[in-house]
């Protein structure tokens, strides 16, 4: 018999849901604080649709009974504490909408209240419930139910979390299709196929008194390979889904006074950072972002690069350093008037302060409108060129639509990547344990042993969608969402 008792969750989502009390009733206010032209309240729990009942009222003063998925127009009151009270204090008109459980957010019995947005109103609201004996929910508690319930794993509820902070088109499109399911689908094959793996393992040690072998060790290794490689694509995708998630950053870098500032201030379309034509302006670094084609980059202005005694301007330099060092694109600019000579030196000044490899570095010979008649051609090599004015905005659009297009680079290798730092971390133990399993294979390690190791994967891909996880971590993944969601 095959036996799969390895798959071992520490705390499972069932404990979870007995050590946490799920059952009460919360509330919250699920818009952003602050007075809007609505307000939305939201409770979730079993008493749910009875205290919203309690204080809802029809235009014609009748009670109000919510049906599920049905939006009612009714009258607020809040000073109904029992069934035979008149009520009188009015507070607003509401559209109330029952989700009956388990079809709704959070599995459980949610009602949704729609008032106006005044802060008065929505602070009476709340206030109401909770004397009916509703609790205020804790930041990202409606999701955190929805998790212990079922209703999705925990990469959809954290996923939940980046759609809200979405900024941008990618971040969006990588948020959406994360809640969806399409990466949770991934990473259910990525266990089945490992299961499968050690399965094939198990089942030579069930029978290991019989001396039979029963998986050839070659299609072992080749079904390693393979979960290898996907893997590895999924860690790979990590930098860029990580920089299309909180923006892509772009170091603007090159000696002083080139017009690092310039281009800034032209691609956001605003005087940001100053500019002068004194060498040495900008000291610390600038950041700003901003937002081509659904993308958002982080650019990032720095120090020029020179050799000074001066202690805040090397302080600056060494930001500069630290800037090209975590950007995924380096703007290089040079002054027009620079020949190939002192270019040639520039690039190797720049190679020596960081590593640029996996970085997309663009060569910029800026100030073209003054040096018009001057004779010049890149280096030829891997970094691509473009003549332009910062000042007058010329070729901006050039650069721009390289940005963009080094941007949607290593997007086409993987459908699903990976832009949460918690699962990155989880699919590198993954990746070291599928490295043990390679190696152990190579010395004909009994399956026992090897099991331990496809064991250990399991574990790390269950924390990803919470098969396996511990309260800390859920409580610090939540912790994370606003307040109503
Ligand atoms: N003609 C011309 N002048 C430019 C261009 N870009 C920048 N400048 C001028 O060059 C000078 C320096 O520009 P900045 O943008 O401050 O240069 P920087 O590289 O940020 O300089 P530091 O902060 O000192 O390192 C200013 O006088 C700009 O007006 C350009 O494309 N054409
Ligand atoms: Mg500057």
């Amino acid at each position: 018999m095959i036996c799969l008792n390895f798959l071992v969750t520490s705390i499972s989502r069932e404990g979870l849901r007995m050590s946490n009390v799920v059952s009460d009733t919360i509330c919250a206010i699920s818009t952003p604080a602050g007075v809007g032209g609505l307000a939305v309240l939201r409770l979730s729990g079993h008493d749910a649709k009875r205290l919203a009942e309690k204080c809802l009222r029809t235009t014609s003063g009748r009670r109000v009974v919510l049906s599920d998925r049905h939006a009612a127009f009714s009258y607020f009151y809040t000073d109904v504490f029992d069934d035979n009270t008149e009520p009188c204090h009015l507070l607003d008109e509401v559209v109330a909408i029952y989700f009956a459980a388990p079809h709704s957010y959070t599995g459980e019995d949610v009602v949704e209240l729609s008032c106006h947005g005044s802060l008065y109103v929505q602070q009476c609201m709340l206030q109401h419930f909770v004397t009916l004996g509703a609790r205020i929910a804790e930041p990202g508690e409606f999701t955190q139910r929805a998790f212990l319930n079922g209703r999705m794993d925990l990469s959809q509820a954290e996923a939940v979390a980046d759609l809200i902070d979405s900024r941008s088109q990618s971040a969006h499109g990588l948020a959406i299709s994360q809640m969806r399911g399409g990466y949770a689908e991934e990473l259910e094959q990525l266990r089945q196929s490992f299961i499968e793996l050690a399965a094939l393992l198990e089942l030579e040690l069930d029978f290991s008194d019989e001396d039979v072998e029963f998986a050839k060790r070659e299609q072992l290794k080749s079904m390693v390979a393979l979960l290898t490689s996907k893997v590895q694509g999924l860690v790979d995708s990590f930098s860029m889904g990580n920089a299309l998630k909180n923006g892509v950053p772009v170091a603007i870098v090159g000696r002083p006074n080139v017009g690092k500032s310039t281009l800034l201030n032209t691609l956001l379309n605003e005087d940001r950072a100053i500019v002068s034509d004194v060498a040495g302006t900008t000291r610390d670094t600038v950041e700003e972002q901003f937002v081509i084609e659904g993308i958002m980059f982080r650019l990032i202005d720095t120090a020029g690069i020179r050799h000074t005694d001066n202690t805040i301007e090397q302080a600056g330099i060494a930001r500069s350093r630290k800037a090209i060092g975590q950007a995924a694109i380096v703007l290089y600019l040079f002054d027009a008037k620079d020949d190939a000579k002192s270019v040639s030196g520039q690039i190797a000044e720049l190679e020596s302060m960081s590593d640029l490899n996996g970085k997309s570095v663009f060569l910029l010979r800026n100030k073209m409108d003054i040096a018009l008649g001057n004779e010049f051609s890149f280096p030829d090599g891997k970094y691509m060129g473009i003549n332009i004015s910062a000042k007058k905005g010329d070729n901006i659009e050039t650069l721009r639509r390289g940005m963009v297009d080094a941007a949607r680079q290593g997007r086409c290798d993987t459908d699903v990547m990976l832009t949460n730092a918690r699962h990155y971390e989880a699919m590198t133990h993954i990746l070291s344990a599928l490295e043990e399993v390679r190696k152990g294979l190579e010395v004909d390690l009994t399956p026992d042993l090897l099991v331990i190791d496809i064991r250990d994967a399991l574990y790390h891909l269950g924390t990803i969608t919470g098969k396996v996880t511990s309260d800390e971590v859920l409580s610090s993944i939540f912790s994370r969402f606003c307040i109503g969601k």
